[in-house]
């Protein structure tokens, strides 16, 4: 048999598809595989600029006939106007022109349907918004441009299924950063609340069926810290075995419907480089390991001290790839100069990091804050960052920086307030029976069996089972 060119070939089995689908069920259907589709886009574009920098939100609406993969363009009117970092598309830029295409999980837009996008940029001489966005190369009017005669009515299929269940994960799903902001899959701002573990490497028997579920069901946590040290007997003493221990967490966690954070603890020395090999490793295990789940967020340095931002980016730019390569769309958290203070604790502030963020999208930046140590001057870096970049307080105590000493409840409640303000999720150091007063529990907790309720808990933590538990209001709309 003489075979037929490609295309050709192509078509014909298409056809013999479409043939097949009429008869089926006795329903008359016409095939929707007719000739040029409506087409027709509306764009929504908002920024907010400071000196230098600006975050945009572009909001697409297809107007035309359900798109499958789009490519969305642009052009900005000043030479000095650059992408600097974006969300929920991959960005290309030539010039002044701009391209946006769509990622897995939004390609499919539907009649009428809309989806946002966003990004972080750069400007010199002016920063006025953008002209002449097109939608697969139809310039976006705000109309249509009817095809032939629509012949079937698309299903439509939310891209989002409702919530399964009510845990945090059911209701949230997936998560990416959408401008500043922790997003979940209906692209909403949400701001997850939890507590950190102790280090593995020490408290492992507080880490249990007990101990989890009072966690998820007793103070209502969103989020689950998974504190893995590396040196002090941590993980560079033996990674398959602390790296087994995370991935049960991870476990655990997805269980009960919690966020697990994946904490890279690294602290001394404090030049994250001299983990860069051991980072590697780990985190290729637990990204290929973890991919498929929607609970995991990895940290990949918690507290970088000694060193330069500069430094602190080139590890990052070098893990997160590791990561990506596994698990695209996971947030990775980026660990701050100065003990994750932004740079406040060595003499520096947030400006660094906003000047010249890491290259990389879904991207957040760790704070950490001591509430009996840290006051106004890192109460007003981290205001100033807020609406700059995306901030993730990974770890924070309502004590002093030695996790021990006075108990500040004002000072924390200060610190929560502006928090929630902003919606930056936070995890309290420690969930532990710890004998310093950030523990949440007793000391000899761990040794029974009782987690939930209030008689096993410290000052520190009765404070924050009753701030952690308040209801959470997760938008769905
Ligand atoms: C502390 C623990 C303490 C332990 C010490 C050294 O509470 O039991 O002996 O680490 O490993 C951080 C660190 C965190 C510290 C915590 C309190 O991320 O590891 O835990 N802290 O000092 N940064 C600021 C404070």
């Amino acid at each position: 048999m003489k075979l037929l060119p490609r295309p050709l070939r192509g078509r014909a089995a298409l056809a013999i598809g479409a043939v097949a689908a009429l008869t089926l069920g006795g329903v008359a259907v016409i095939p929707a595989v007719t000739a040029a589709a409506a087409t027709g886009c509306a764009v929504t574009y908002t920024a907010s600029t400071w000196q230098g920098g600006f975050s945009a939100n572009i909001s697409i609406k297809n107007l035309g006939d359900p798109v499958n993969g789009w490519t969305l363009g642009f052009t900005f009117p000043d030479s000095g106007q650059k992408v600097v970092q974006g969300w929920s598309a991959t960005y290309g830029q030539n010039g002044a022109a701009v391209t946006a295409r769509s990622l897995s999980y939004n390609g499919s837009l539907a009649t009428n349907a809309s989806t946002t996008i966003g990004f972080n940029g750069s400007w010199t001489g002016a920063n006025p918004a953008p002209t002449s966005f097109t939608l697969n190369g139809v310039t976006c009017t705000g109309s249509t441009t009817p095809g032939p005669t629509p012949t079937v009515t698309p299903t439509v299929t939310p891209t989002v299924p409702p919530p399964t269940d009510g845990t945090p994960v059911g209701i949230n799903g997936q998560l990416r950063v959408c401008g500043v902001n922790l997003c979940n899959q209906y692209n909403k701002p949400i701001q997850l609340r939890g507590m950190s573990t102790h280090g593995l490497q020490w408290f492992a028997k507080c880490y249990n069926t007990a101990s989890l579920d009072a966690l998820a069901n007793d103070w209502k946590a969103d989020l689950l810290r998974i504190s893995m040290y590396v040196q002090e007997d941590g993980y560079e003493t033996n990674p398959p075995a602390f790296t087994a221990q995370v991935n049960n967490l991870v476990d655990m966690a997805e269980a009960r419907g919690m966020y697990a954070l994946i904490d890279f603890h690294t602290l001394t020395p404090g030049d994250p480089m001299y983990n860069l090999d051991r980072a590697k490793t780990f985190f290729a295990a637990v990204s290929t390991r973890n991919a498929a789940k929607k609970n995991v967020i990895y940290e990949i340095a918690n507290e970088p001290n000694g060193v330069s931002w500069s430094t602190i980016k080139s590890y990052a730019e070098q893990v997160i790839p590791v990561i990506r390569a596994n698990d695209p769309d996971a947030v990775v958290v980026v660990g701050t100069r100065g003990w994750s203070s932004l740079g406040v604790s060595e003499g520096g502030n947030e400006s660094e990091v906003v000047n010249n963020p890491v290259n990389a999208a879904n991207v957040m930046y760790t704070f950490h804050f001591y509430a009996a140590s840290h006051g106004d001057s890192y109460r007003a870096a981290v205001s100033r960052a807020a609406t700059r970049i995306p901030l993730f307080v990974t770890e924070f105590g309502t004590v002093t920086y030695t996790g021990g000493g006075t108990v500040d409840l004002a000072s924390t409640t200060t610190w929560l307030n502006l928090l929630d303000q902003y919606k930056i999720s936070y995890a309290d150091w420690t969930y532990s029976d710890a004998d310093e007063s950030s523990a949440a529990f007793k000391p000899g907790t761990c040794s029974g069996s009782t987690y939930a309720g209030t008689a096993v808990l410290t000052q520190s933590g009765t404070y924050m089972r009753d701030r952690i538990r308040t209801p959470d209001a997760f938008p769905t709309g």
